[in-house]
């Protein structure tokens, strides 16, 4: 399962409190105060890293609490402070206040870090003269973590279209292929090998449908996972399989992404027509020819894996 949403508790370690204590001995029987200050408490940190690229452990553990400041002792001895918290997530979440959806942070690269709560001051401890004080609490939230995937190039399409078809041809990735549309619930992502040095990671995410971008079909959810890519590529069935005009899917497919996000909608696309070896796409490829006149287009057959090598040659150019 691809977890790519989770809600989890935090709270920050609670200051340490100040000492209240007299120094006495043999010449000094009134005595001086010398308590000595709480620690602070820790914080919670959350820190993007390359090295995890989901949020399943978070299914499992949604508490996390930072360390208390020690409290102050006698002989001016400030107590330690408490030790802060990392959480590591995978680079591209998106941090929000579970309570108001308010925007806390975007740790969009690994190495990216905040401090979502901060630690407790340490209370203050008699030795300036003044009563000693107790440590201040930590801050608590609950937080709601989102992931946008970061993929280099998303294919983007029409249910039926053939996307987890292409992506299962260029990678290995293995996603659920039926020729009923929805197949795919959920991001599949799949490393591809375009050259010795060059590993691009490619998002096969459900299908697209008119109204996507109003949640219609499984809707504008999976779009924000290609909203960082590089590149799309734009994967129409030109067998018209679901009797819809491959022409018409294109226009209102590009439609869906500028209501969506017009910078989604300026993203470069690779349009990739699939299917060729079906027998009715040739009508179907002589009627897209005479519409198209902004773009290029490929021809591909994903099942057979013709034309396969033209794109991969295409994407490591977009790509670059
Ligand atoms: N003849 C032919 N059939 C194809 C080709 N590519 C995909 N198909 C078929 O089209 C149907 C849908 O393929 P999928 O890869 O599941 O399509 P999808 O775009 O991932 O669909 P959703 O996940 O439902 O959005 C399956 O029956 C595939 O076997 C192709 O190049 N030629
Ligand atoms: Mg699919």
């Amino acid at each position: 399962m691809f977890i790519d949403e989770a809600r989890i508790f935090v709270k920050a370690g609670d200051g340490g409190d100040g000492c209240q204590s007299l120094y006495r001995d043999r010449v000094n029987r009134i005595g001086t105060p010398d308590g000595g200050p709480g620690g602070n408490g820790g914080n919670i940190i959350f820190e993007a890293d390359g090295n995890i690229h989901t949020l399943l452990d978070f299914q499992f553990r949604q508490h996390f609490k930072a360390d208390p400041g020690l409290n102050g002792s006698s002989n001016h001895k400030k107590g330690h402070y408490g030790n802060d918290r990392h959480i590591k997530v995978p680079p591209g979440t998106i941090i929000r206040d579970a309570e108001n959806g308010l925007l806390l942070r975007d740790l969009a690269h690994a190495g990216d870090s905040v401090i979502i709560a901060k630690g407790g001051q340490g209370g203050r401890g008699n030795s300036r003269g003044r009563e000693a004080t107790k440590g201040a609490a930590g801050e608590e939230k609950t937080v709601k973590l989102e992931l946008k995937l970061i993929a280099d190039v998303g294919i983007i399409g029409y249910p039926n279209a053939g996307k987890s078809t292409l992506i299962s041809k260029i990678s290995k990735a293995r996603p659920k292929i039926a020729s009923y549309p929805f197949t795919t619930k959920e991001p599949v992502l799949g490393m591809v090998r375009l050259y010795d040095d060059l590993n691009i990671l490619v998002a096969d995410i459900p299908g697209l449908m008119e109204g996507a971008h109003e949640g219609r079909g499984l809707g504008h959810k999976f779009l924000r996972h290609v909203e960082r890519t590089k590149t799309l590529i734009h994967l129409i069935d030109i067998a018209a399989t679901d009797c819809r005009d491959p022409y018409s899917d294109y226009v209102k497919l590009n439609k869906e992404l500028k209501e969506y996000s017009k910078e989604l909608a300026r993203k470069p696309q690779i349009v990739v027509l699939n299917k060729i070896d079906c027998p009715q796409s040739e009508e179907n490829l002589r009627a897209f020819k005479k519409k198209m006149k902004t773009r290029k287009f490929l021809k591909i057959s994903a099942l057979t894996g013709e034309g396969i090598r033209e794109l991969l040659i295409a994407l490591g150019k977009n790509v670059k």
